[in-house]
């Protein structure tokens, strides 16, 4: 994602809504679409761990009808591969220790990937432990990481870039109690180069604030969103916030 790229390089901050193609309402969707027009966001993501729709091209379909903001695939396996998306994350689940998480699902997944024409991005996927067990870990078999050991997390962090990863992305999972926490942000931040996407229980302003202060580039919201839509303008207006303390500084 070039916006990813740039805003890392500039030090700007960007803010990612996440689209469960399960939980979208058609109605609800395009109020939300329009509201995105005047509190900016900077991407859309769609996916999530189990899709039981499988409506993604209807929810990319819509979201291009109403916004110009790219499109990413968040997929949570080789079935939500849709090439009206921009790009795609494709998540190697390194906080596990499950094969089909790490590599197994990518062989399959690769000669559509590469027939598809989508943008690739090799990303670092790190779920951290958010005091519940959350759907993806369950349909991952995976154990989180502790959500209190910063050091695990940088070491893994520093791995998966080693490893040749663009991105990292530390995920506390879709309605977490707690999100990631800033010092292990602040700990992954201090080891690599890559941008760093936080999501998972991001449902405030301040939350917000404060991973995007530890490090974060890209926050991703979802469920906070879902429940209130009121939200968006506060979210839009730390990331704008932040990024105009950037502009002025540099
Ligand atoms: C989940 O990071 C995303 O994978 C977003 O989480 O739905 O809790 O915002 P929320």
């Amino acid at each position: 994602m070039t916006i990813l790229r740039e805003h890392k390089l500039s030090g700007k901050k960007a803010l990612a809504v996440l689209l469960d193609p399960d939980k979208v309402e058609q109605d609800s969707l395009v109020k939300l679409l329009h509201r995105t027009n005047d509190y900016p966001i900077d991407a859309f993501l769609v996916g999530g761990s189990l899709v039981t729709d499988y409506s993604h091209q209807e929810v990319i379909a819509t979201i291009r009808e109403h916004s110009a903001k790219p499109v990413v695939l968040f997929p949570g396996n080789p079935l939500h591969i849709d090439p009206s998306a921009d790009s795609l994350l494709l998540l190697s689940l390194i906080s596990g220790r499950n094969p089909e998480f790490l590599i197994g699902q990518h062989v399959i997944a690769a000669p559509l990937l590469k027939k598809s024409g989508l943008e690739i991005l090799p990303t670092g996927y790190m779920l951290v432990d958010s005091g519940t067990q959350t759907t993806v870990s369950y349909i991952s078999n995976t154990t989180p990481l502790p959500h209190d050991k910063p050091g695990v997390a940088a070491c893994t962090a520093m791995a998966g870039e080693m490893l040749g990863l663009k991105l990292i992305y530390l995920d506390a999972g879709s309605g977490a109690r707690r999100p990631v926490s800033p010092e292990m942000i602040a700990a992954v931040r201090s080891v690599v180069d890559t941008p760093i996407i936080v999501g998972g229980g991001i449902n405030s302003g301040e939350k917000a604030y404060e991973a995007l202060k530890a490090g974060a580039d890209m926050i991703v919201v979802g469920n906070g969103l879902e429940k209130d839509p009121d939200l968006l303008p506060e979210l839009s207006n730390v990331v704008q916030q932040l990024n105009q303390s950037v502009v002025q500084t540099s």
